[in-house]
């Protein structure tokens, strides 16, 4: 199923480098967007310098876009000033660009950080209130929120992605709960963009752990089916941190390091 144009913004971020390659086969024309240059577009792409925060730029960006892959903003925990700007603003820019556009529907990378203080020993869903563990968590509960609004209101479809650790593979202990592969993110991704109906939809990205704190069974509905598993650096992961002080703050909530994180 092809998606027909497709805005992947923060193309040159962390995940927006990974899904650039593996996203052209799903949609006829990849538009990539940044907020600094990027280089040179490949077949099939076109690249587009745009800032979140500024409205007519991100107008002009979402110009006959049926679908957008929205990783850009800022990605951990930063200054308010820094977050304001790019997901706060930005998301309103991002989805009033997209009513007066008429895009579809957008795929939006929300964070596990929307619920980083529920304690490691509680297992939330996407249904759980939010409990965001800083400024950032905040802006990417406020995104959800946004995207439910522009559903209700406008009926652009959204899924959010409540992200969780997605690197090469799992370091520390608590990424043994909260890891997903880039194959799994790019399946994550793909069932996001092409499940049928999804309205407002919130979905926890993570591979098939062993160790979860998060259950996806309300958004079976999206069709995604995680094939990696923390699991084969279990060994690895344990030798380098042996043990764990469970008073610790970054121990004891899902959140990890980011619970006493100051922007
Ligand atoms: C996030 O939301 C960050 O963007 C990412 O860099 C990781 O730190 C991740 O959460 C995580 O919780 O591990």
């Amino acid at each position: 199923l092809k998606v027909g144009r497709l805005l992947l913004t923060g193309a040159a971020g962390n995940l927006g480098k990974e899904l650039r390659p593996r996203l052209k086969s799903y949609c006829d024309m990849l538009r990539l967007s940044h907020r600094s240059p990027i280089g040179e577009p490949g077949q099939g792409e076109e690249i587009v310098v745009a800032a979140l925060e500024d409205k007519d730029q991100m107008q002009a960006l979402l110009k006959d876009v049926d679908a957008v892959v929205h990783m850009g903003g800022v990605s951990t925990e930063q200054p308010w000033d820094a977050i304001l700007a790019g997901n706060i603003m930005g998301a309103i820019n991002l989805y009033e660009a997209a009513r007066l556009n008429g895009t579809k529907r957008i795929v939006f990378a929300s964070s596990n950080h929307v619920t980083g203080f529920y304690r490691q020993d509680e297992v939330v869903t996407p249904k759980s209130a939010p409990r965001p563990d800083g400024f950032y968590g905040l802006s990417k509960a406020f995104g959800e929120d946004v995207a439910q609004m522009y559903w209700d209101r406008w009926g652009i479809e959204t899924v959010s992605l409540r992200i969780g650790s997605s690197f090469d593979k799992p370091v520390d202990r608590r990424m043994l709960a909260t890891w997903m592969s880039y194959d799994d993110l790019e399946r994550l991704v793909v069932a996001a963009l092409t499940a049928p109906i999804v309205g407002h939809s919130i979905i926890y990205g993570m591979s098939d752990n062993q160790t979860t704190w998060w259950d996806n069974t309300p958004s079976k509905h999206i069709g995604y089916r995680p094939l990696d598993s923390s699991d084969v650096f279990r060994a690895e992961v344990e030798a380098r941190q042996p043990t764990i002080d469970r008073h610790n703050p970054v121990a004891l909530y899902q959140g990890g390091a980011f619970v006493t994180a100051r922007g």
